[in-house]
């Protein structure tokens, strides 16, 4: 199938019309058609399923063809155990300059002491913040204690002492039911088993996180470490509070900005909401609102910069060069202009979203959105989290399901949907296409309604909806998307 696309390609057009990006694509896809056949229709079936639905599930973008393109190369293939000029493999002079590059770059970017740009994902980037943060607060207290320079002169007990007081620490994230992440303390996750945890949520009333609250709990439970950040909270942070609070109780303020990481770079979340000026360390991915490719990066200050850089082997695997490359690039993307005014439109379109919402009589928790989300609650509508999520999905609508604030129905099935900006802003999406949006929305989910269960009770998972309803939804979304090709630099 690529064979016969590359084809079609170079004889539909001559040679000075042929689009580099869309040869670079088409290219790679022959070569790996050659052998895998399955792999490349399953690669144009997601470009076909991307193109034709609108992506708002908030931890998505789009990430440019050249971050792309800078995935798929012989970096692969390279070991980098270690940090740049200090390996502990052989010919590294490469990796060594792309990773110094995608470091000096996130630097710069977001105005950091210093960057570790090894992680692989966010929650490896959660693992490695927590292990260098119990790492440099305790190796140093038993290195005088003990007299001894490195963990491999501690004797048994010595390390047995050590380890009990590492593994008997607290962390303080926001729960998950109110918008935390799994990695912040959830019982299902390493999080919850390496720390004792103690949460703070928000208020029932606002939605809102209460910094008093957090005070008190803070004062109460004196965490380790204090931990902002979120998955599914629409609102920002002040971190100069929280700065304030880690202080006064002795915790590390650890940030864990993985969503609005764009938003950082972009210049929208800035003085006291910019988690840079104020945490000692701070977690991202490097693909939501960011738009690189997947992956994590820390940023940290001076206290923990060499105890981070040990990342690999202290819990990570060896760097993967070809991620550091891409994030390089995408860090260079974010640094423009045109970032900025994206990631100003990312929020002014989430406002948007969310005003038409409201207007359309559809609850979104704290009533509003000063980020790139909104949480809907559609309880109202009689239907749990799941079903809308299906029903909207129907229709073109591709966005996840998601608990609100002290949720009945739990995490599985909720009585939320989470709603982001950043993908549909990628494509070029504006204003007036919210507002058609949040009434696609509306009408999707008045017509949607739940299958009854062998006992005879409204079931939580399967549903119904109005067929002719949700094809006229459809329609709309496919008119919108039409206006606003994906990649249009790929000609097929
Ligand atoms: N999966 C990401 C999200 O959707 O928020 C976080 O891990």
């Amino acid at each position: 199938m690529s064979s016969s696309l590359l084809n079609n390609y170079l004889q539909s057009k001559s040679p000075s019309e042929y689009k580099p990006e869309t040869l670079a694509y088409l290219a790679s896809l022959e070569v790996i058609g050659k052998d895998n056949p399955q792999i490349v229709e399953s690669i144009l079936s997601e470009l076909k399923d991307q193109r034709s639905s609108l992506k708002m599930i908030a931890s998505e973008n789009y990430c440019s063809l050249a971050v792309q393109l800078t995935l798929g190369n012989l970096l692969t293939d390279k070991y980098a155990e270690g940090y740049p000029q200090h390996r502990f493999y052989a010919g590294c002079d490469n990796i060594d300059t792309i990773e110094s590059l995608a470091i000096e770059k996130a630097k710069k970017l977001f105005g950091a002491h210093h960057a570790y740009v090894q992680p692989h994902s966010g929650a490896d980037a959660n693992l490695v913040a927590f292990w260098t943060i119990l790492t440099k607060r305790f190796e140093d207290k038993f290195f005088d204690q003990f007299d001894k320079k490195t963990v491999m002169d501690f004797d048994d007990a010595q390390w047995e002492e050590y380890r009990q007081a590492v593994g008997n620490q607290k962390l303080m994230g926001l729960s998950l039911d109110c918008g935390g992440h799994l990695t912040h303390g959830f019982r299902q996750n390493l999080s919850a088993k390496m720390f004792k945890y103690c949460a703070y949520g928000v208020n029932p009333e606002t939605q809102l996180i209460d910094y008093d609250e957090v005070r008190k709990i803070a004062k109460r439970e004196k965490p380790l470490i204090l931990l902002g950040g979120y998955s599914a909270y629409p609102r920002k942070i002040n971190f100069k509070i929280f700065r304030e609070i880690a202080d006064e109780v002795g915790a590390v303020l650890m940030v864990d900005m993985a969503h609005f990481a764009g938003l950082v770079a972009g210049k929208v979340f800035t003085g006291d909401f910019d988690p840079v000026a104020h945490a000692q360390i701070v977690t991202s991915t490097t693909h939501k609102t960011l738009r690189g490719p997947r992956g994590g990066i820390i940023l940290t200050d001076e206290e923990f910069a060499t105890t981070v850089d040990r990342g690999c082997p202290m819990a990570l695997g060896g760097p993967l060069s070809n991620a550091m490359a891409a994030k390089a690039v995408a860090f260079e993307e974010a640094s423009t202009d045109s970032y900025k005014e994206y990631a100003q439109k990312v929020v002014d379109n989430a406002r948007v979203l969310g005003e038409a919402l409201i207007k359309e009589g559809i609850k979104i928790t704290t009533n509003g959105t000063d980020n790139h989300l909104i949480v809907a609650d559609i309880t109202s509508f009689g239907i749990t989290g799941r079903q809308g999520e299906g029903a909207l999905r129907e229709a073109g609508v591709t966005l996840n399901r998601n608990s609100i604030p002290f949720d009945p129905n739990g995490a599985w099935y909720t009585s939320g949907l989470r709603l982001g900006t950043p993908a549909l802003t990628s494509r070029g999406f504006g204003e007036d296409e919210m507002k058609t949006i949040a009434s696609v929305i509306k009408k999707v989910l008045s017509c949607t309604a739940p299958k009854t269960t062998k006992s005879g009770k409204p079931s939580k998972a399967t549903f119904s909806y109005d067929e002719s309803i949700v094809a006229a939804a459809r329609a709309e979304v496919d008119e919108m998307l039409s206006v606003k090709p994906l990649y249009p630099e790929l000609d097929f």
